[in-house]
């Protein structure tokens, strides 16, 4: 791994983070059903862990371009897009439920810039699974935890072309899974079901391709080694309380 330029990297986007005024200091963070409180709105924060340490199961290399080349191009073109608009300055959240009268720049961008921030916050090795109130409500809505999963790998294989899996809380308090095209999720006016995301698996080929290639099911089923549950378990309960 390259520990030196993982480190650049992070210090300039911190320091990039610092420099001249905070503009947006005022805005609101992501909201609590976003599932990414904490992490401030309109920002380009560093990866939460190392490249290599989701290795072996997503490699260094494709989680370098894909945090350094693709998710930043999403948040620079976003930021572009909505620069000198009525949307500058607002949340991602507060944008999606009207996203359908957006242009194509905000919507694909701006869910590209969120899309992966929340995907990146929900990948970790070693945690130990759903608990206790996230355990009993996958287990309510698809049986058991193996068909829950059975579903979202479901979602994700069949998704044509690029685009997203997710497990959601839908507004029937009910979990659900799906997948969305593009940069499309749940929380858009756009999107045909609607709910708070919980878990999010990118299955375009950028994110696979250098270590899988063509076999998006063996990135499925690696995925699983790395789902970050206190996360999800943290978005469930956040995303009940509304
Ligand atoms: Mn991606």
């Amino acid at each position: 791994m390259e520990r030196r330029r993982f480190f650049k990297a992070v210090g300039l986007v911190t320091a990039a983070a610092y420099v001249g005024p905070r503009v947006f200091a005022n805005n609101p963070v992501f909201s609590k059903a976003s599932g990414i409180a904490g992490v401030p709105a309109l920002e380009f924060p560093p990866l939460p862990y190392a490249y290599d340490a989701l290795e072996p199961y997503i490699d260094a290399r494709t989680m370098e371009i894909h945090w350094d080349k693709h998710h930043r191009a999403y948040y620079t073109n976003f930021m572009a897009a909505v620069k000198g608009t009525a949307l500058e300055g607002k949340a991602l959240t507060e944008i999606f439920p009207s996203i359908s009268k957006q242009t194509d720049a905000i919507r694909n961008n701006g869910g590209g810039y969120y899309n992966h921030l929340f995907f990146w916050n929900n990948l970790k090795k070693g945690t130990s699974g759903p608990s206790g109130d996230l355990s009993a409500a996958i287990t309510k809505s698809f049986g058991s935890v193996d068909k829950f999963k059975e579903a979202f790998n479901n979602a994700a294989k069949t998704r044509f072309g690029s685009g997203w899996a997710w497990l959601y809380l839908g507004t029937d308090n009910n979990l659900a899974v799906t997948s969305s095209p593009n940069q499309d999720n749940t929380l858009m006016d756009s999107s045909p079901v609607k709910g708070t995301p919980l878990l999010a698996l990118d299955v375009w080929e950028h994110a696979y391709y250098l270590k899988y290639q063509n076999r998006r099911p063996e990135y499925i089923d690696a995925f699983w080694n790395v789902v970050n549950w206190d996360e999800v378990n943290k978005r469930f309960q956040a995303a009940l309380k509304g």
